[in-house]
């Protein structure tokens, strides 16, 4: 926990704001295991605050943000790629010196951010299917807040559902994440669009589908986004290549795991 740490800096709405600058007072609650280190003892084995410090001041003066909504988020997604042993925090950036023309003892606001596990369904039937799926790897791995841990082989099969298309590339990957399930989905979107609608062919159906299957063992069901995803449990090119790269994965609706679903189907 760090407490109001204090800084001098420029963000704000008003143009005075980023002259003159003002105030904060950013707080953090970091998780991390620290059984280890407090167990011998050695700060390497834990997150060392007064570098987490050093990295809140040195971003909150080197950025100029209108929002202390974005401050405080980028520094979340700043802090968790830096300080690879702290899984989840919570930012708060606080000005009590708002220039609002009212007595107010301070404003703030309060984020929280962690890291995830996204199993990630890819298939293409159209055009050079391993350059389509090959590409989605690489660019999701470049997204911000999102790195590809481990990508089963592709494999061709026969359409499910609709047939009478040509043979399919699928596999799955699996992504650490802190994007939020609907906001990864909107990164998936322009993955897919970049990929099939603009850059590369301007026709015709789309290239690359790309899906969310399961977000640790969260259960999602709204019009936009239903994890974990809905027919998943019945399609073999999901269970197959998913097995391969976790096959003790759960379906949190099913309780099943993924090698269990796939000896079922
Ligand atoms: N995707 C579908 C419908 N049918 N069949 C196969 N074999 N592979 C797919 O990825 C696939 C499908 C809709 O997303
Ligand atoms: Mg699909
Ligand atoms: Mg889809």
């Amino acid at each position: 926990m760090i407490r109001e740490l204090e800084v001098f800096a420029k963000h704000g709405v008003l143009p005075e704001e980023n002259t003159l600058g003002q105030k904060f007072l950013v707080s953090a609650e970091l998780y991390t295991d620290f059984s280890e280190a407090a167990g011998k003892d050695d700060l390497n084995l834990s997150v060392d605050y007064s570098a987490v410090c050093s990295l809140i001041c040195k971003f909150m003066q080197e950025n100029t943000f209108r929002l202390i909504e974005t401050a405080a988020q980028r520094l979340a997604g700043l802090l968790l790629e830096e300080f690879p042993l702290i899984s989840g925090l919570v930012i708060e950036v606080k000005k009590p010196w708002a220039p609002i023309g009212l007595h107010v003892q301070d404003v703030a606001v309060k984020t929280e951010r962690s890291w995830h596990r996204a199993y990630i369904g890819l298939g293409s039937n159209i055009g050079d299917v391993k350059w389509y799926l090959d590409t989605a790897v690489r660019e999701l791995d470049k997204l911000e807040g999102c790195h590809v841990e481990k990508v089963s082989d592709f494999i061709v099969t026969k359409p499910y559902g609709n047939v009478g298309q040509d043979d399919f590339l699928n596999g799955v990957l699996l992504l650490r994440t802190y994007l939020d399930p609907f906001t990864l989905l909107d990164r998936l979107h322009d993955i897919e669009n970049m990929a099939g609608r603009k850059r590369l062919i301007h026709w015709g159906p789309r290239t690359l589908d790309l899906d969310i299957l399961l977000y640790d063992s969260l259960i999602i069901d709204s019009e936009k986004l239903t994890i974990p995803h809905a027919d998943m449990h019945n399609r073999s090119f999901v269970l197959a290549p998913l097995t391969k790269i976790a096959p003790t994965v759960r379906h949190p609706v099913l309780n099943k795991t993924a090698a269990q679903l796939l000896r079922e189907l």
